[in-house]
């Protein structure tokens, strides 16, 4: 646990010194009506019942009975700051958003790290993913690029999306995580084992969110101010330094510092020692994307950098702590259907279907208003809309402007020289079984080329030690996925489990306590 002396313990002694010698503000309802007392409950007699006109109890209780909101369904667990953006190079030839538009320029920004599977209290110390989602606050509305500290992800359909998460989190029934689930669905779906191997190599649990890059993952598209768009994909280098944390002491530490992550951070900034990462773009034209060996818009593959070299663009630096984790950070509403004019999703079918998916979460999360909640509002530029009303409408709710379009009173209107780059699609409208589309050779580079042998052994390691938890059936699966990678990945993984198995490893149950609910159900009812 970290002592006493670092910032984030000692929050609160920081905010009484920055008062000074203001004296305590008087203590009010809700409402702002003063508080004579705000100790003694208001009873008949000292022992006696409480009283209904005790609206400082009753104002109290019930705003803190509504004190949680839905947690997000995955990167639940997150640490957020804010900073700035600042261009250092040109790309105005591939890309006309004003985000990028000067060499100097800077833009407000906000940034949330955060792990997958675990809820809001889980440590972060943990073998996962990171989220690596950045807000920009330009000059044309929010920009957010919602990335991972991995260029890869697990899967290239977005239909599979909620399995892949379910089969993550806890079981239905025991409310555990399971390494049925989870290998089970890997297994079942080869295009996993790049993010797989990733996943379980030394990256898979990074020191704290400052010491790890950040990609936009997807493919994307830009277009510059003569309406010519190519391809590209963008990537956040730690100036840090890449650092990961040896599993052992990540064990430690999430039991003796489950919020290791959030508390690096924040002592970070507050000691001035502001994080920052370098920002690039790689660009891919048309027509290569056409030639490319694979599909251009997998997610399951990068771009190789020898062939599309990372194109320097900028800094991005954080250099304040939220004021307030919930308004700020807990709040947060990041959405990559938010791209201002000059960027562009591409066909990426797991970029299509999170357009829908955020805005869809964020109504339900923090309700249909939640673009008007300060962390989220595009404050640098207007909103001007037809949209209206909804719970929480905070705002004059666009005053008197009239509420339809087209109208004949200078209401809001089209901007018909900012229209989305032209794109030309063909084919037949199905759906399209992408399983078997390459699974295999950039993982065989990761394994033979990226990584050295001592990286290799510790992958292998790690993955033996959590596949070992799974059905036998299941491993034998697993295994031969990872050996069509190389025979010596898949050899030296069985090797492991086979020493792990002799020791007595999982075996199958007896099913004996498996009721579905609706016999739970009618026999409730019988007894009725
Ligand atoms: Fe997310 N993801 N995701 N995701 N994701 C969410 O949105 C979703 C994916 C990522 O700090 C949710 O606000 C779908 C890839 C980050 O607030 C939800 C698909 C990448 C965060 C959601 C993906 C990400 C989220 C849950 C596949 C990296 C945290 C709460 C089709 C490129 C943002 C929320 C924050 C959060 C959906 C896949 C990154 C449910 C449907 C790929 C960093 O909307």
């Amino acid at each position: 646990m970290a002592g006493k002396q670092d910032c984030a313990a000692e929050q609160l002694k920081h905010w009484q010194e920055q008062r000074g010698c203001q004296k305590p503000d008087a203590l009010t309802t809700g409402a702002g009506i003063p508080v004579a007392d705000k100790l003694n409950v208001m009873t008949v007699g000292p022992r006696g019942p409480l009283v209904v006109q005790d609206v400082v109890f009753t104002d109290e209780m019930a705003h803190f009975d509504r004190e949680r909101i839905p947690e997000r369904v995955v990167h639940a667990k997150g640490a957020g700051a804010f900073g700035y953006f600042e261009v250092t190079h040109d790309i105005t030839k591939y890309c006309k958003a004003k985000v990028f538009d000067q060499i100097g320029k800077r833009t407000p920004i906000a940034i949330r790290f955060s792990t997958v599977a675990g809820e809001a209290g889980s440590a972060d110390t943990v073998r996962d993913p990171r989220g690596f989602a950045m807000k920009f606050y330009t000059d044309e509305g929010n920009w957010d690029l919602v990335g991972n500290n991995t260029p890869i992800f697990f899967v290239r359909d977005a239909m599979l999306f909620p399995s892949f998460i379910h089969s993550q989190k806890r079981n239905p029934q025991t409310h555990l995580r399971d390494p049925d689930m989870m290998w089970d669905f890997w297994s079942l779906r080869p295009e996993s084992l790049h993010q797989v191997s990733f996943l379980f190599s030394d990256r898979g649990i990074p020191d704290g969110h400052r010491h790890m890059n950040g990609y936009g993952s997807h493919t994307f598209k830009l277009v510059n101010a003569s309406g010519n768009a190519v391809y590209c994909k963008f990537h956040a280098k730690t100036d840090q330094g890449i650092k990961n944390i040896p599993v052992e002491e990540a064990t430690r530490l999430a039991s003796e510092d489950p919020d290791y992550g959030l508390r690096d951070l924040f002592n970070a900034i507050a000691n001035g020692n502001y994080p920052s990462w370098s920002f690039y773009i790689q660009v891919m034209t048309f027509e290569q994307a056409e030639k490319f060996q694979f599909n251009p818009f997998d997610l399951t593959k990068i771009w190789p950098h020898k062939d599309y070299p990372l194109i320097p663009v900028g800094k991005l630096v954080l250099n304040r702590n939220p004021v307030n984790y919930f308004a700020e950070v807990e709040q947060m509403a990041f959405d990559p259907s938010n791209m201002p004019p000059g960027i562009e999703p591409s066909p990426d079918k797991m970029l299509q279907g999170r357009l829908f998916s955020y805005p869809d979460t964020h109504r339900h999360r923090l309700g249909p208003n939640y673009l008007q909640i300060p962390v989220n509002c595009p404050y640098r530029a207007r909103v001007a809309n037809y949209q209206r009303d909804g719970f929480m409408c905070t705002t004059d709710n666009q005053g008197g402007a009239p509420n339809y379009y087209p109208n004949s009173f200078t209401g809001p209107e089209d901007q018909p020289n900012l229209k989305e780059a032209f794109a030309r699609v063909s084919g037949d409208v199905q759906r399209y079984n992408s399983a078997d589309e390459d699974n295999v050779s950039q993982v065989r580079d990761f394994y033979t080329k990226v990584l050295n042998e001592e990286e290799r052994a510790r992958l292998c390691e790690n993955i033996a030690g959590h596949l070992k938890d799974a059905q036998l059936f299941i491993q034998k699966k697993a295994v031969k996925n990872f050996t069509d990678v190389h025979p010596d990945y898949g050899a030296c993984i069985q090797a492991l489990l086979d020493k792990y198995n002799a020791k007595g490893g999982k075996k199958d149950c007896i099913h004996t306590y498996t009721q579905t609910s609706s016999h739970l159900f009618s026999k409730e009812k019988a007894n009725l």
